[in-house]
């Protein structure tokens, strides 16, 4: 169907900053809707999210300056075009920004139109956003894989102040039946888990994603305190619920000023008033991954770290998912370069560090097609746009992280997902443990 109009408009994420809303409206009167999600403890490597810098709005974080390049040049270059042509548009709006990183219209202001765009087709052909990105990322693939989500119940790091040197403790249900019921194990875990940190008079405010984020003295800490709550719902840790972490340790390692030995910066683990090495912080993953049931480890190494995270993969990559997010940030060239040198085994995917919905399909086709797993993956900041539900099913990468099972920004994902498989029924899959066979 063709485009008639696209319009944005500025409004808040859930940290509370402005971002950005796209509509695509085409002419039979059907219109998509997208709103773009932001990080904070965002990758160098990322595309650009363009912010006004005028310090007299929202601390120069407004996004106008995206506003008027969707409704100036990006106006321009989709209107009138067809709402199908998904590729050629987003190749077409990546040649018009010239840059290798989005930097003059801004990665923000692209996806924004890039996802309104898919919305509006799916739209148009009365189908659920989900059956529509599946045709369009692989037509002869059935939908029917639900995600297992990674569930962020510790904040730490970037995302709440005094808490953990890490950035997410995360549940993942792998071993329920279905996504409706690792939903609720997870709720009942998240619970208990509030319960125990006021036993202990630690507080149950919560972090950026809407896990806790009590002051503990040590990261180890944050991990026995997961464990407990698992065993107090009654659930078994490892076999019912296992644990994911995002150390995000790019945020704790310093290359210049903190030079060891060995020559590639080290890791910073405050709380615990100890600096590492790369090495001696594999060998904290590989305890870690002894004591407790980890089967998923992201950006355990720093994005500058390749050494580290080729040491890392070598080391304990046959036993637990690596996952790679700021050292690959949805880039099939960094992906390529993670693939050729066993940097990691997975990837997380994210829409907005590369800026269109095309490419992101290929850093996830990528991945699939070297065996790597792939994580569907929301921002700190967010909304209450579901668009990442639906890409986790159209893609069948079996695995979504969202947050907490509290706050709107991250059930708004879950529920979204509790609808979709629902909408499946008897043909819905949960990939469960089987997502973490290794072969060794
Ligand atoms: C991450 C994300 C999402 P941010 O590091 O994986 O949890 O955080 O959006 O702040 O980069
Ligand atoms: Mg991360």
């Amino acid at each position: 169907m063709r485009i008639k109009d696209i319009r944005a408009r500025e409004l808040l994420d859930s940290r509370g900053n402005p971002t950005l809303e796209v509509e695509v409206e085409l002419v039979n009167g059907t219109f998509g809707r997208a709103i773009v999600p932001s990080g904070a403890s965002t990758g160098a490597y990322e595309a650009v999210e363009l912010r006004d810098g005028d310090t007299a709005r929202y601390f120069g974080k407004g996004v106008l300056k995206a506003i008027t390049h969707v409704q100036s040049e990006l106006r321009e270059l989709v209107t009138n075009r067809d709402s199908d042509d998904q590729n050629n548009i987003d190749q077409a709006m990546c040649d018009l920004d010239g840059t290798p990183n989005k930097g003059r219209l801004g990665a923000n202001a692209i996806l924004g139109v890039s996802l309104a765009l898919a919305r509006a087709s799916a739209a148009t052909r009365k189908q659920p956003l989900y059956r529509y990105l599946g045709e369009l990322y692989a037509p002869e693939t059935k939908i029917q894989t639900l995600p297992v989500p990674m569930c962020n119940v510790l904040n730490g790091g970037a995302h709440a102040a005094d808490s953990t040197d890490f950035q997410e403790f995360m549940f993942m249900p792998i071993g329920a039946p279905t996504f409706r019921a690792g939903i609720q194990q997870i709720s009942e875990c998240y619970q208990h888990l509030k319960h125990i940190l006021t036993k202990r008079g630690l507080s149950t405010n919560v972090g950026d994603e809407g896990g806790f984020a009590p002051p503990l003295s040590t990261n180890r800490e944050a991990v026995d305190l997961l464990i407990e709550a698992i065993e107090a719902s009654g659930h078994r840790p490892g076999e019912d619920i296992a644990i994911a972490l995002d150390p995000a340790t790019t945020e704790l390692y310093t290359l210049d000023t903190n030079r060891n030995q060995t020559g590639r910066g080290s890791y910073n683990l405050e709380r615990e008033g100890r600096v590492v090495t790369s090495s001696e912080l594999g060998a904290l993953w590989s305890e870690w991954i002894r004591d407790y049931p980890i089967v998923s480890i992201e950006d355990g190494m720093a994005e500058e770290d390749w050494a580290g995270w080729i040491q890392l993969t070598q080391e304990i990559g046959d036993r637990v998912q690596l996952v790679g997010d700021d050292l690959l940030v949805t880039n099939t060239e960094r992906l390529k370069r993670g693939i050729n040198e066993n940097a990691a085994n997975a990837i997380l995917i994210k829409l907005n560090q590369i800026g269109t919905l095309t490419e992101t399909f290929s850093a996830i086709r990528m991945a699939q097609e070297a065996n790597w797993n792939a994580v569907i993956s929301h921002r700190s900041g967010e909304t209450e746009d579901t668009f990442i539900a639906h890409l986790a099913v159209a893609t069948g990468v079996g695995q979504i992280k969202a947050g907490a099972t509290a706050r709107t920004d991250r059930t708004s994902k879950y529920n979204e997902l509790l609808r979709i498989e629902e909408d499946l029924g008897a043909t819905a899959i949960y990939p469960g443990s089987s997502l973490f066979a290794y072969d060794a």
